[in-house]
């Protein structure tokens, strides 16, 4: 069965989209603009798969960028959404909702003592940035080349995710004066930060980073690595901040910084916490997060943050993986799948490499090793644009950018797995 979105209707849904929406997508990542050929338009998900307009199913490897660790309209989430739509969408006034998935954050996530909940990770990410700005009196952060922060000025500077896969320098309206105080070093390059801090430390407010890089392809931190920027942040009075809006909840139950056993002074959240409505949270250390207004003064707010349909799909999902925590057995499908998927490309005589890390995956085009996404930005992204084409033809959807990371679900049986490792197998065969 080939998956070529051909039929007239979506030819012609394309057509009106780009008309009227910026690349025909609300966000760039969804073009395809990177891999070539066009995207289908989505009807359903079930459980792993996604079904388009035109009755094509597809292995779906997305799960809209991470959120959907449950799978595609698993039952508790429905459920939660379907017993909250009749009593509400949206109040504007506090819920015990919001303060049960407060909690329930506080409770899962090592470097919380209170946190704030948002709309995007991008809002998350951008609070965290000015609150760590106000408690340390400073404005100078640290960031790594391929890490992917949300939309922020101040982060749009060698970011990773969308800004990588159109290969945009960074972007334009970002005026000089927001990215003055942003530094960039390689991701894992443990010597430069201290050089960089043995002379300018102290006017640093935050060392900002994606603990695991989800926005470069996969890349884990080398061992060392997240443990000597906290001590560089404690010794230099900046704080660390996990942006583990990718991370979080999936790489673990207690994301990268129980993964890792590195807890920051910040962490920001996003993605599965909402299981697909719009959320993010930023938290931390009490002190730091006593800053917030209306307790502090820094200014922070939102219209629908912690709305009650966000906070019952998120209590639903959260509450599900503090029950069952699947992660142990996700990563080893991951294992499996990269194993699986690496080992085919190299017998088709095609460079590869990749990774693994809970329910998060990755494999470049690449001989490896990847430590830093200079590295990645080497990786043959040509084929694999040409491989995700007839991949998407085999009903197999994997990111269609070879800058981004795989996510697993509960839903991925033996069945997916192996279904992808044939496609595969065909697919790299067409592409050697
Ligand atoms: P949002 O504003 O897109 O909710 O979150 C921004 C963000 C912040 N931090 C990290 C580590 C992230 O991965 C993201 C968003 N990730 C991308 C996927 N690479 C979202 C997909 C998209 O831009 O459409």
């Amino acid at each position: 069965m080939t998956h070529v979105p051909t039929h007239a209707a979506t030819t012609e849904l394309w057509d009106r989209a780009r008309r009227v929406l910026p690349g025909g997508v609300n966000s760039p990542v969804r073009s395809f603009k990177s891999v070539g050929g066009r995207p289908f338009f989505v009807d359903r998900g079930d459980g792993p798969f996604l079904v388009d307009t035109e009755g094509e199913r597809y292995i779906d490897y997305i799960m809209s960028w991470g959120p959907h660790v449950l799978g595609h309209g698993h039952p508790v989430i429905v459920e939660a959404l379907r017993s909250q739509l009749e009593r509400g969408t949206s109040y504007g006034a506090p819920t015990a909702e919001e303060v049960e998935m407060a909690e329930r954050l506080v409770r899962l996530v090592p470097g919380l003592d209170m946190v704030r909940l948002v709309n995007s990770g991008t809002e998350a990410t951008m609070s965290a940035l000015r609150v760590a700005r106000a408690f340390t009196g400073r404005s100078r952060f640290l960031k790594f080349s391929g890490c992917y922060h949300g939309h922020a000025d101040p982060f749009l500077v060698a970011a990773g995710s969308g800004v990588a896969t159109l290969g945009l320098p960074n972007s334009p309206g970002v005026p000089e004066e927001a990215v003055r105080d942003t530094a960039v070093l390689p991701f894992n390059d443990l010597e430069a930060v201290r050089d960089l801090f043995r002379k300018e430390g102290d006017g640093f407010a935050a060392i900002f980073l994606e603990p695991v890089m989800g926005n470069a392809g996969l890349i884990a931190p080398l061992p060392g690595f997240l443990e000597g920027l906290l001590e560089i942040c404690e010794e230099h009075g900046a704080l660390l901040v996990f942006d583990e809006v990718m991370t979080g909840f999936r790489v673990g139950l207690g994301g990268a910084q129980e993964r890792f056993g590195v807890v920051p002074h910040l962490t920001t959240l996003g993605k599965v916490i909402g299981a697909g409505l719009p959320v993010g949270a930023f938290g931390g250390r009490r002190d730091i997060m006593e800053q917030v207004a209306p307790l502090g003064p820094v200014y922070q707010a939102g219209t629908l943050s912690g709305n009650p349909l966000a906070t019952a799909a998120g209590n639903a999902q959260l509450g599900w993986l503090e029950e069952n925590d699947p992660f142990p057995g996700l990563q080893e499908v991951g294992e499996r799948l990269v194993e699986g998927l690496v080992g085919i490309l190299r017998e088709a005589g095609i460079p590869a490499s990749g990774d693994a890390h809970g329910s998060m995956f990755g494999v470049f085009f690449h001989p490896g090793p990847v430590e830093r996404f200079e590295d990645a930005q080497e990786a043959d992204t040509e084929r694999f644009g040409r491989f995700h084409r007839e991949m998407v033809k085999r009903g197999v959807f994997l990111a269609p950018s070879p800058f981004e990371a795989g996510f697993l679900s509960i839903r991925h049986s033996e069945a997916e797995i192996e279904h992808t490792l044939t496609a595969a197998r065909e697919a790299a065969e067409v592409v050697a």
